[in-house]
């Protein structure tokens, strides 16, 4: 395991010849400091007040996107996936018109992108804390792209941000990722490693030390997992947000769209072992069909 030094950045008016090579080469970068410490506790609280919002109106599902339940370190019910967010608070939503977000869609090249604030699963809270009753204090190995696959289309160039609510030194697990793989072909996105079952670690897979405020940015195509926290309860506590950039047509979500078939997926790791191996090879040929 290896840590990447020196090759974080500052994201200020313009986005950098050095940064958008570092990008082409690894598919991922890292901004220090892109919002601060205050913004951060802002954000937070947005957070808690829009899954009180969800919890205390029994909603599970967002335009289609099922929410993830699970226990915090006080018992209480924890929302770990969150779609939409942005959807339920102004603030989230005047922070994705922040004109430096807009810089990163020239890391797309030619490509027309925007922010996806109403497609895909929208604004994504992720909430990871390591406790008995926690459904999600790890993410198996995966690329974000064959999504585009379940929902009905090619893949298409796109990227997620991530905005870093909680200090994540490298100790402490998280996004770890195999630089330069989102140029691969299409057979080594879909085959590399098993989609969420596969926990791992690889010798050249690279992580972050990660402060609250911190922005990293990966390529939809790129091997990625999020290692658990070797810490149990609060200091396992890891809450990032992500932001699609995305291209194609413009698809919105509403209240009535459909659950899309990747979050069943996603929800393999959670079977018995000889589930998982009946029920991915049938999986992994239907990504490969509708990809042709
Ligand atoms: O939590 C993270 O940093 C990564 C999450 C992720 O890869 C995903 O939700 O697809
Ligand atoms: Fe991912």
């Amino acid at each position: 395991m290896q840590q990447f030094q020196h090759t974080s950045f500052a994201l200020d008016k313009h986005i950098t010849p050095e940064q958008i090579e570092f990008f082409n080469q690894n598919g991922f970068l890292h901004f220090k400091n892109f919002v601060d410490k205050k913004t951060i506790s802002e954000f937070i609280h947005e957070v808690e007040n829009v899954q009180e919002h969800l919890l205390q109106n029994n909603i599970t599902k967002v335009n289609g996107i099922p929410l993830k339940f699970g226990t915090d370190v006080d018992g209480k019910t924890l929302i770990q996936r969150l779609a939409f967010a942005s959807h339920y608070s102004k603030k989230l939503q005047q922070f994705l018109k922040d004109p430096r977000l807009q810089l990163l869609l020239q890391l797309l090249g030619n490509y027309d992108a925007r922010i996806g604030e109403n497609e895909k699963d929208g604004l994504v809270v992720n909430h990871y804390v390591n406790v008995e009753g926690s459904k999600y204090s790890r993410l198996g190995w995966h690329t974000d792209s064959p999504r585009d696959i379940f929902l009905g289309s090619r893949i298409l160039p796109m990227l997620n941000v991530g905005l870093h609510l909680d200090d994540c030194a490298f100790d402490n697990g998280g996004l770890r990722l195999l630089a330069g793989t989102h140029t691969q072909g299409l057979f080594r996105l879909l085959f590399r490693k098993k989609y969420f079952i596969n926990h791992e670690p690889e010798k050249n897979e690279r992580g972050f030390d990660i402060e609250a405020g911190d922005l990293t940015i990966h390529d939809g195509r790129l091997w990625h997992r999020v290692q658990q926290s070797p810490n149990i309860g609060e200091k396992s506590r890891r809450r990032v947000m992500y932001i699609p950039i995305i291209t194609g047509a413009y698809r919105p979500k509403h209240g009535l769209s459909k659950t899309p078939f990747y979050h069943k997926l996603a929800q393999l790791q959670h079977l018995p072992s000889l589930a998982k191996r009946l029920a991915f090879p049938s999986l992994v040929k239907r990504v490969a069909l509708s990809n042709t």
